[in-house]
């Protein structure tokens, strides 16, 4: 048995800290631990509940829009406001937008060099790498001489021993199998992609004002004027600019991001078979479609319990619970218990061992996460769970035909999906799904300035005077990782409580009071590990879920601080 330890995870958003015991060249049993305390729920109380958003959305720069979405439709939910169709289809722009950036930039720059042999990619012949891209896809940077251009910009990296952002990894690992004209294509599109997301996010600076932390939001509707006739406000003229950005995404995605998630997993498709973990699966779903009280999303919610699509149960939020058995966070009436969100404490209290340590003790508390569940079951939240909601339900149907055809051209079953390569494919298509979707949002903004509707707040519950003495509300998304929820008690007009319930929560939470391991906990179970001392493996699967610990715990202790340490013992 090989004790293998891996901390800090790199290539994640925060620090995360995994643990496996490794035996006969596999997992047997893994913990994940987040190394970091944050404070976000306990800055917000006794704050004006109409600011929160801007609080909460400094959780994190990765997910940059989610907390303040989550935080207005729990606010509005708790005070009674209704934002008009303008600010419905402007947030539905600004997350689809999140969603489809930050899907592109976990593949190619935290995920794919776990796949991608760099060092490989400078043997690759820039002439069959030509043929190669050019099989898979019209786009048109596939020449001989453009891959024969990259091939000599890295190659002059590494000769002067400058890897910088590809430094640190495990080149010549024998887990890597792509041929070399295959790195080298996938190194090409690393470095478009670097390029291409700092032309798409524009769209946030659009409609936000920046990126990160976009500034429109506000309780009741977005603070952005609509009007074509005015200068200082979205007009045609932005119409005009979303429409181009949009088409770029939906170029880059549908030409280099799926063709590439599709000609890498047929090199690695005992991938599809493995890192299942969790059976069940939540999703809150998200984009509302019309402005009812109940609206129809366009990636609806669902839970799925043992793998089974074709029961899809709807989401009672109710059911949902933090457990603390584990996690670093005392509960007042026993750390046995779980508490519903409406009745979440945040008591931060580390008992862990004195760093530098060897090992956590994962018999006692071993995170600074805590361990949500549905029903007393852990669910994996990501674009696996809200494709897998949209395969079984049919909607929308485009998520169904795009993994029909990619689970065709793999010659793959829907089962294939329950996997660290099913969760890469399902963000693969979802960025597909979700950037097509953003023309039908332009032209409904579009539509509401023919009609001259250039609403955009509803200031009916601006007043804190309108409100009830105590209200309660709960603000559901789905963010880039997964399910989003966020819960306020709200007293006098001011904060009595504030809880997030995060993706990286439930996904790398730890063992709950029952003992049932969290999402990649029970993943890593079985994940084959070659080289104990160099665990790409288990990076493998931990990256598929896209990993934040800013989010998932929501000040950094300093002297815990670690920079890089891999190690087997
Ligand atoms: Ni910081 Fe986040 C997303 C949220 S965490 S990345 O997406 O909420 O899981
Ligand atoms: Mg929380």
């Amino acid at each position: 048995m090989t004790h293998v330890v891996v901390d800090p995870i790199s290539r994640i958003e925060g620090h995360l800290r995994i643990e496996a015991e490794v035996e006969g060249g596999a997992v047997k049993q893994a913990w994940s631990s987040s190394t970091m305390f944050r404070g976000v729920e306990l800055i917000l109380e006794g704050r004006d509940p109409r600011d929160a958003w801007a609080f909460t959305q400094r959780i994190c720069g990765v997910c940059t829009t989610v907390h303040a979405i989550a935080s207005i439709r729990a606010v509005e939910h708790a005070i009674g406001a209704t934002p008009p169709p303008n600010a419905r289809i402007l947030r539905n722009l600004i997350i689809a937008a999140q969603n489809v950036h930050d899907h592109v930039i976990h593949f190619y720059h935290l995920q794919a060099l776990d796949w991608v042999d760099v060092v490989s990619a400078l043997s690759g012949d820039p002439a069959k790498t030509a043929r190669l891209a050019q099989s898979i896809s019209d786009w048109p940077l596939s020449s001989a001489a453009y891959f024969s251009g990259v091939r000599a910009r890295v190659k002059a990296f590494v000769e002067r021993g400058q890897l910088g952002i590809f430094a640190n990894a495990y080149w010549g690992h024998p887990a890597y199998r792509l041929p070399p004209e295959a790195n080298l294509m996938a190194l090409a599109h690393y470095l478009e992609a670097l390029d291409w997301q700092r032309r798409f996010v524009k769209i946030h600076a659009v409609l936000g004002g920046k990126n990160p932390h976009l500034q429109s939001f506000l309780v009741g509707g977005m603070a952005t004027p609509v009007d074509p006739d005015a200068q200082a406000s979205l007009n045609m003229g932005t119409i005009a600019q979303l429409r181009q950005l949009v088409a770029e995404g939906v170029d880059f995605v549908s030409r280099v991001y799926v063709p590439d998630v599709l000609a890498i997993a047929p090199f690695y498709k005992d991938w599809f078979s493995i890192g299942p973990g969790v059976t069940n699966y939540l999703s809150y779903g998200d984009f509302p479609l019309d402005d009812s009280a109940d609206p129809v999303l366009y990636l609806p919610a669902g839970v799925i319990h043992d793998n089974d699509l074709s029961r899809i149960a709807p989401v009672d939020q109710g059911k949902i619970d933090e457990y603390v058995t584990h996690s670093w966070y005392d509960y007042t009436m026993g750390d046995d218990k779980g508490l519903n969100p409406y009745h979440g404490q945040t008591n931060p209290h580390y008992t862990g061992p004195k760093p530098p340590f060897k090992r956590l003790n994962v018999e006692e508390k071993y995170s600074w996460l805590k361990s949500p569940r549905y029903d007393g079951a852990p669910m994996q939240v990501g674009p696996l769970a809200r494709m897998l909601v949209a395969y079984g339900t049919g909607r929308p149907s485009r998520a169904r035909q795009l993994i029909d055809s990619a689970l065709k051209q793999l010659g793959a079953q829907p089962a294939a999906l329950f996997s660290t390569l099913g969760r890469i494919a399902a963000r693969a298509l979802e960025a597909q799904v979700l950037v097509e979707s953003m023309g039908m949002w332009v032209d409904a903004l579009a539509e509401q300035m023919a009609r001259r509707d250039f609403r955009i707040q509803d200031t009916s519950r601006w007043d804190p005077g309108t409100w009830p003495r105590e209200c309660f509300g709960a603000g559901f998304h789905e963010a880039p990782r997964g399910a989003l929820g966020h819960w306020v008690h709200i007293r006098d007009g001011r904060i009595a409580k504030y809880q997030c319930v995060v993706p990286s929560t439930w996904n790398a939470g730890p063992r709950d009071a029952r003992g049932q391991p969290g999402p990649y906990e029970a993943s890593l179970e079985g994940t084959p590990v070659a080289k104990p001392e160099q665990p790409l493996e288990i990076l493998r699967t931990v990256h598929s879920f896209d990993p934040c610990m800013a989010c998932g715990v929501h000040v950094v202790d300093a002297s815990r601080r670690e920079l890089a340490r891999v190690r087997a013992s």
